[in-house]
């Protein structure tokens, strides 16, 4: 085989060990940018799907948003180990030999900042510290191209690479004793356990009490379910709770009290919360279908509607839902959680829960629900 398919000294810094790591690298992206695709449809859908989403499974975003969080930190440990094997190339010499030589440079360049800073600002919004001086989903979605192209273009240059991994490991002897290459692959596959474990019960319920790492608890949880902001924190005044009356917009618009909210037909829910930034949890909830309202208003079945909530300002004080959320028998405007009154924090006197819906729309101290 020719000399430039293992350019590297050192034991494991061989093109064989950072094929092996890579294709795991590349499962993990491609993991990431599918399950990341859907959530900015669910969130942020292109008007002509808009009144087609899927409110079925009703845990879809719950799973697609869980698994690419857990795949986005299973990420830390692959990209470190896939570095490390192959950082000595940074060191080559001489460090350009030609202009296509040149370009493969630039594109692994690309490929690897584009990736360590998809990671990096994606674990600090996770952690709530958005340090960063730009909108974070903006920048997160161009990065995920930018990432899917250069890493396109990188599985092309090494085509050859690959292929002699594969020819090779059906034929000659391994370049570096197979035990060493085991011991490391072990080793990743170990490290990408443990932070799976740690963290991944912030949405997979069952393993929550191994969920030490995670920024947000299950348990840690008022009425069950975490509290994403809080009403003080979203400056929602007391003085507005108590005057409330929900008002609905539309041919035969109308206002309504809190007593005589409750008066109308009560519809059970098991639904879960599942917050943008990784953690979900299901609970179960009570209160007056979104569609018996709209009815009551004499709003067309195919109206988009527009919820406003209390809050005075701030990205969610506004939500939009199409007609497969507000006609769905599920879409509650919700009372009640886990049997009590809903507690301020969760959303006081009422808020929006839909099934297979981003938490960022599951609108709190809803006040009006127009038809748009
Ligand atoms: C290969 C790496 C990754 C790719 C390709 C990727 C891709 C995406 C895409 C396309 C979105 C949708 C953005 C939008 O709605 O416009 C998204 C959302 C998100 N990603 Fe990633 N992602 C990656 C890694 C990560 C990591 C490592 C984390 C954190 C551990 C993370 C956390 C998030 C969060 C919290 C959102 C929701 C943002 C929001 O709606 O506010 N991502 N990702
Ligand atoms: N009005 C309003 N509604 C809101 C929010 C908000 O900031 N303001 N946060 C949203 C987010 S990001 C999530 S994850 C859920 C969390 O609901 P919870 O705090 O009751 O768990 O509420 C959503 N509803
Ligand atoms: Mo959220």
């Amino acid at each position: 085989m020719s000399q430039t398919l293992i350019p590297f000294r050192g034991r494991l810094h061989d093109a064989r060990t950072a094929t092996v790591i890579g294709r795991w690298l590349g499962l993990a992206v491609l993991v990431c940018l599918l399950t990341g695709l859907i959530s900015h449809l669910l969130q942020t859908p292109p008007g002509w799907l808009l009144p087609h989403l899927p409110t079925r499974p009703v845990w879809g975003y719950r799973l697609t948003q869980g698994v690419h969080v857990a795949t986005g930190i299973a990420l830390v440990p692959l990209l470190l180990a896939k570095l490390w094997a192959v950082y000595p190339r940074l060191f080559v010499r001489p460090p350009v030999r030609s202009v296509a030589h040149a370009l493969e440079r630039l594109s692994i360049g690309l490929l690897v900042a584009s990736a360590l800073l998809e990671v990096v600002i994606g674990l600090l919004n996770i952690v709530q510290w958005y340090a960063f001086p730009f909108g974070f989903k903006r920048v997160h979605w161009a990065l995920a191209w930018v990432l899917f192209g250069s890493l396109l273009l990188h599985l092309a240059v090494k085509a050859p690479v690959i292929a002699e991994h594969w020819r090779r490991r059906r034929q000659g002897p391994p370049g570096v004793s197979e035990p060493d290459r085991r011991s490391l692959v072990l080793g990743v596959g170990a490290a990408v356990g443990t932070v799976t474990v740690v963290t991944v019960g912030q949405s997979l319920t069952p393993l929550k009490a191994l969920n030490l790492l995670a920024p947000r608890h299950p348990d840690h949880a008022a009425q069950g379910v975490p509290i994403n902001r809080t009403a003080a924190q979203a400056g929602v005044d007391a003085a507005a709770v108590a005057d409330w009356r929900l008002v609905v917009g539309g041919p035969r618009g109308y206002e309504l009290g809190l007593a005589e909210l409750g008066a109308l037909p009560q519809h059970e829910a098991e639904l879960p919360i599942a917050c943008v930034e990784g953690w979900s949890v299901s609970a179960r909830w009570a209160g007056v279908r979104v569609r018996d309202l709209l009815d009551r208003a004499g709003a067309p079945p195919d109206a988009v509607v527009r919820v406003v909530s209390l809050q005075r300002a701030g990205q969610f004080r506004v939500m939009e839902m199409g007609p497969s959320y507000a006609r769905d028998p599920l879409t509650l405007l919700a009372l009640r959680l886990g049997g009590e009154v809903l507690s301020a924090d969760h959303g006081f006197p009422a808020r929006i829960i839909a099934p297979n819906r981003p938490g960022v729309w599951q609108t709190k101290w809803v006040h009006r629900i127009e038809v748009v």
